[in-house]
């Protein structure tokens, strides 16, 4: 979080002075880097010889509104950035990973011009109105396992909308979350690992918060959290839950394997013991199973007709009769 900002409370004025003191800068100075982050978005009022108060924006998703709310150890607290318009938080997360930075950095925006799903498919959602996060992460997992990182931030998401606001998504194996019957979050987790571990796992989550009118292709298939319950939904509060909850369900898969998540997955999942619909992502004709369990790579095990049991690791999986 920028210094200056740090420095500032939203409940009280800091004097000029105070702040040159700390910061160790002349009044002009203070000055310029007040205006500048009035420009990037803060609003801070100031009051003659009382000094300067940060005040309230909502649901500004600027880095130093967000880190006030935080209640994690680590998650987030290394870097979070923010830019108002960017292709794709995945992207650019990924980049930063490159790069070089932490684990628990949190990237995140108001609007993507090249928002991604898996396999290609293109994430839409209208500006402003949705959290677009990815949440950089270096766990200490084999890549065999990177599948549960997805099947974690599903449930840590899905615990957050229930925590903010009471609804109770459930987990369509394995990456998207859906409320009465249409999807309101997707999770996309893409990976670098050499030959025995994971480098680096960027979580990108897409929850559909504020958003009511969806291009006509997703009318039929998707919903948001306003329109489930008629009213907006603060995206700061969902992502700062969904942090807290992320960063339980990592530190519990790196301790303790799929297995430590299991039941709390196992409860919200859609899919299992459900009748299903395998598409393979291969192409081939989908065909239809019974979904029986996960292992603990977090691969989804299907009964088939024909009484044998088959591993799936990556396919569109829909519960019969469903998206
Ligand atoms: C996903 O892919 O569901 C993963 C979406 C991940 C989006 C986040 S946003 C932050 C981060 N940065 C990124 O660039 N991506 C991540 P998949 O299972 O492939 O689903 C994609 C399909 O969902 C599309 O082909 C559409 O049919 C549908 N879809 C697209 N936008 C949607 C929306 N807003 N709500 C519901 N469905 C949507």
């Amino acid at each position: 979080m920028d210094e200056l900002i740090g420095l500032m409370s939203e409940k009280d004025y800091i004097s000029g002075e105070k702040l040159c003191q700390s910061l160790q800068l002349t009044r002009g100075a203070v000055w310029k880097r007040i205006q500048k982050l009035r420009a990037q978005g803060y609003v801070i009022v100031s009051a003659g010889k009382r000094g300067y108060m940060l005040s309230p924006v909502p649901d500004s998703l600027l880095p130093g509104y967000v880190a006030r709310e935080l209640t994690t150890g680590w998650l987030g607290r290394g870097e979070i950035c923010y830019q108002p318009t960017v292709g794709s938080t995945n992207a650019w997360c990924k980049e930063m990973a490159r790069e070089g930075a932490r684990c628990g950095t949190v990237c995140l925006c108001d609007e993507q011009t090249m928002g991604r799903g898996r396999l290609g498919r293109v994430w839409d959602a209208q500006k402003g109105q949705n959290l677009l996060m990815s949440v950089l992460l270096r766990p200490k997992l084999t890549p065999e396992s990177a599948q549960t990182v997805t099947l974690a931030a599903a449930l840590a998401t899905a615990l957050a909308i229930d925590e903010v606001t009471g609804l109770s998504p459930k987990i369509k194996w394995p990456n998207d979350l859906l409320c009465e019957g249409k999807k309101l979050t997707g999770i996309l987790v893409e990976m670098s690992a050499d030959m025995d571990r994971l480098l680096s796992v960027v979580v990108g989550i897409g929850v559909n918060v504020n958003q009511t009118a969806f291009p006509e292709e997703l009318q039929a298939t998707a919903t948001s959290l306003k329109l489930l319950l008629g009213h907006d939904v603060s995206r700061r509060s969902l992502m700062v839950s969904v942090l807290k909850h992320l960063e339980r369900t990592i530190t519990a898969l790196t301790q303790g394997g799929f297995a430590a998540i299991a039941k709390e997955y196992e409860r919200l999942s859609l899919t299992l013991h459900q009748d299903v619909t395998i598409k393979p992502v291969s192409g081939e004709a989908p065909y239809e199973a019974k979904a029986l369990s996960l292992d603990d790579t977090g691969a989804l095990i299907i009964g088939l007709q024909n009484g044998q049991t088959r591993r799936v690791i990556s396919a569109e999986v829909s519960v019969r009769g469903g998206i």
